[in-house]
């Protein structure tokens, strides 16, 4: 059975509503923590985006709940807290990136940066309070079935550990080392492959991490995962190089951020290695990728969808 636009739209939904409501009851609250910084952590997450990263977790533990024939909501509510940690990192991620330091970006997720409201300071504080906090709920969640389950905790140990290397140095953190140090003055530009490379840590670690995470707390293991891997990859790289395209056709009002911003820096893209034509090929040959790794282990549920879903977007 294939699924339809209407299908992926209205799952995305609802799982959309169980995400944000989730991260409502996990995100730092009053009285335990001060408010200013209550405030500055919220701002960026609450203003929305659009929870690709829980999307996928949730889709992953749903396709292997399908395949190992497990009712899919219990598979569902022990990925959840691992698809609102993933959103958590990613964020800090998106505030830290939008600093003066860094990418120094005004509009992020359609509103003003961070750093614009609450000042650098603070915005820097709130980036290191979201990343905290993930690993807290990492570590914590699912508060139901019972905790001390030794099958389950060692899932939650698993996911932990895959989530943190992909957001760390040899992850997330090393692939924006890479980027920043070739935007330095005087610093030798990055050929094509040298691109995907920094792409695959910056940006693609952390969406293998999330089909990782959702699959490993469903219950899956070895080939299963395997193929999730190879298809989050594929996945991953098909949403940079259309982030990139999107970057020179998109209006920033569509994106929420700043259009334009890497021709006019200067930045190596896709686009600019290979023309606009080449890099649409490319992103849909990922695709194609993406999707022979799922049928190669009858893995489906929403995660073909979502793959054509992330080739056509507009924003
Ligand atoms: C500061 C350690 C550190 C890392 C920053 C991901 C990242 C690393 C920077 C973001 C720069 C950027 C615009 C990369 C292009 C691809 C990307 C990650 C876009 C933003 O992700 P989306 O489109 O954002 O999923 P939303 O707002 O929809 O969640």
């Amino acid at each position: 059975m294939t699924t339809t636009t209407t299908d992926l739209e209205s799952w995305l939904a609802g799982q959309r509503r169980t995400v944000d409501a989730a991260l409502e009851r996990l995100l730092p609250r009053e009285p335990e923590c001060p408010r200013i910084i209550v405030e500055a952590a919220r701002y960026s997450v609450i203003a929305g985006g659009k929870r690709l990263r829980p999307m996928l977790a949730l889709a992953s533990a749903d396709a292997v709940a399908g395949r190992l024939s497990v009712d899919r909501d219990p598979a569902l509510a022990l990925a959840l807290p691992a698809a609102c940690a993933l959103e958590l990192i990613h964020t800090y991620s998106l505030v830290h990136d939008d600093l003066p330091a860094m990418d120094d970006d005004t509009l992020r997720r359609g509103r003003p940066t961070a750093h614009v409201v609450f000042g650098e300071g603070m915005a820097i504080l709130a980036g290191d309070a979201l990343l905290t906090e993930a690993f807290v709920i990492l570590a914590r969640e699912p508060a139901s079935p019972p905790r001390g389950d030794p099958v389950l905790d060692a899932r939650k140990l698993r996911t932990l550990r895959r989530i943190a290397e992909a957001a760390g140095a040899a992850g997330m953190v090393g692939g924006q080392a890479l980027d920043l140090q070739a935007a330095q003055a005087g610093a030798a530009p990055l050929d094509a492959d040298a691109l995907r490379r920094m792409h695959a840590s910056k940006t693609g670690a952390l969406i293998r991490a999330a089909a990782a995470a959702g699959a490993i707390m469903a219950g899956a293991d070895g080939p299963m995962l395997d193929a999730l891997d190879e298809y989050a990859a594929h996945l991953g790289l098909a949403f940079q190089i259309v982030d990139d395209i999107l970057d020179v056709e998109g209006a920033s009002v569509d994106l929420g951020k700043t259009a334009g911003k890497d021709a006019a820096a200067g930045k190596p893209t896709y686009p600019a290695f290979f023309g606009l034509e080449a890099s649409r090929a490319l992103a849909a040959r990922s695709v194609e990728s993406a999707l022979a790794a799922l049928e190669r282990e009858r893995l489906a549920g929403q995660l073909p969808a979502i793959a054509r879903w992330v080739v056509s977007r507009t924003h």
